[in-house]
């Protein structure tokens, strides 16, 4: 996983000579036919990603792009860490800083980075009230409204089949006692502007799995509460939402609560997955090296709490420099807090998960695919029994607008273009439209393939995909071969 640096260290003489060992223990091993035990544990309790993969999780670290041409930090990065996060490269104002003019060529180096060093991506973060740019900042209502599902829709998609977990919603929860929503241009479209987020991010990316992300959430109180009462009616009325972002932060303010394993485990039992996403721990020596064991050992306990991030390398890599909060100090060494954590990991062993630990190489049971998703997926209507094509809408509709989704399904003689028609209701408007052309925005529209889904075999499925302000189309669309 981890592509191992020679860089400094004394590596370059040991990693031989352990890698000779290891291939003959395993030599010694093929006979009895547990190769992979050992194996899997050659690098086992040596770095913090490895470690955490053999208990099923990832360790990750927030990444600043511009960093990246830092030997010290990228021998770090590549060596130890399984998972990365942009830490500001994919928020709104780097990705749109003008209205539907968008940018990704920092996050794309990341993205690069992270599978050239067999590193998965956290994306952070489609919507959130801080770090919009300046035009999204001057919106408000419905045209704020658009503009955020707009974006939410276009960076998920250009990230589609490339991102483990996106942060669909940041901080959307007050501090404080009262439990309420922060009060935001985003909050002010309407309480259900996180529901309308969660619902485009699914529909642009459906591999991608799905979080509401939150500082000051750690332990229970009014906020914690207020976020788990969301998430709750989020799940029972199927609202797409799988995981849900603690992003542990602390300090002597704000420490490591004490129910924090329990408050985790309280979201896990919801039904969906946990993650620390943004962890930090002021302090120094055996204080800061104790509180990250025990963060590490909540998470470890929980079968559901999937990996966890910290926010930065180096101390002098963080947002917090002064309080020393990372686990390696400015020269790149590794702190006592460095090998608390690591300690933590490799607790129990590291070879055998816990029983209700997903397995140690594959994400769990209910992940979904980190690779795009087949652009034939099985039609869910019956196929025409001669050359033509069928095609049927989903919706996720909220007040105000809506997602559509067309399936198109080939009938015996498979298609290599076609053309879908349908008829928006009057003030319907399309703001945005995906895998199709459409031939306008309003009334009758007619939509073709683009490139890369002309070509459908017989039988076969493609799927195109569409946003708008107003109410969703009605009835059965039109299809025809192109
Ligand atoms: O670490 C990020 C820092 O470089 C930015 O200046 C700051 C601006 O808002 O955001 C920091 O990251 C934040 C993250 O995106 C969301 N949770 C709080 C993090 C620390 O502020």
């Amino acid at each position: 996983m981890n592509h191992v640096s020679a860089r400094g260290s004394g590596r370059r003489t040991t990693a031989p000579r352990l890698r000779a060992a290891l291939v003959s223990i395993a030599a010694g091993v093929v006979a009895v036919g547990t190769t992979v035990a050992i194996a899997s544990s050659a690098s086992a309790g040596t770095t913090l990603g490895a470690s955490a993969a053999e208990k099923g999780r990832y360790f990750g670290t927030a990444v600043a792009v511009n960093k990246l041409s830092d030997s010290v930090y990228v021998g770090i990065l590549n060596r130890e860490f399984n998972m990365v996060t942009a830490e500001n490269e994919m928020k709104w104002d780097a990705t749109e800083p003008n209205q539907g003019q968008f940018n990704y060529t920092n996050g794309d180096r990341l993205v690069s980075h992270a599978q050239a060093n067999g590193m998965r991506v956290r994306g952070h973060a489609l919507a959130w009230h801080s770090q919009q740019p300046g035009w999204a900042q001057n919106l408000s209502g419905s045209t704020l409204r658009s503009a955020m599902l707009n974006h939410v829709t276009q960076v998920a998609t250009h990230y589609k089949g490339k991102i483990y977990a996106w942060d669909v919603v940041n901080e959307a929860f007050a501090d404080g006692g009262t439990g309420a929503r922060r009060d935001s241009n985003l909050q002010r479209t309407g309480n259900d502007w996180i529901e309308a987020a969660f619902r485009a991010a699914r529909a642009a990316d459906p591999g991608a799995k799905l979080c509401y992300n939150d500082y000051n959430t750690d332990g229970q109180n009014a906020k914690s509460n207020a976020v788990y009462a969301m998430v709750q009616d989020f799940k029972s009325r199927g609202v797409p939402i799988d995981c849900v972002g603690f992003q542990s932060h602390f300090n002597s303010a704000s420490p490591v609560p004490s129910d924090y394993q329990a408050n985790l485990q309280r979201f896990v039992n919801l039904g969906l997955d946990v993650q620390i996403t943004e962890l930090d721990i002021e302090g120094s020596g055996s204080t800061q090296a104790d509180n990250y064991s025990r963060v590490v050992r909540a998470c470890l306990a929980i079968a559901r709490c999937t990996g966890i991030t910290v926010w930065g390398i180096r101390d002098s890599d963080s947002w917090r420099a002064s309080g020393t909060p990372l686990l390696f100090d400015n020269s790149g060494n590794k702190k006592a807090a460095y090998t608390s954590t690591l300690s933590a990991l490799n607790e129990g062993g590291t070879t055998t998960p816990p029983t209700t630990t997903p397995p140690t190489t594959t994400p769990p049971t209910t992940t979904p695919p980190t690779t795009p998703p087949p652009t034939t997926a099985p039609p869910t209507t019956p196929p025409p029994g001669n050359g033509g094509c069928t095609a049927s809408v989903s919706l996720n509709s909220w007040t105000g607008g809506f997602v559509a989704t067309v399936r198109i399904t080939a009938g015996s003689a498979g298609l290599s273009g076609w053309v879908v028609g349908l008829t928006l209701p009057s003030g319907t408007l399309i703001t945005n439209t995906w895998s199709a052309q459409s031939s306008g925005t309003s009334g009758s529209v007619t939509f073709r393939n683009v490139s890369y889904n002309g070509t459908v075999g017989a039988g076969g499925s493609t799927e195109f995909g569409f946003q708008g302000t107003g109410n969703g189309p009605t009835g059965t669309p039109t299809c025809s071969p192109a």
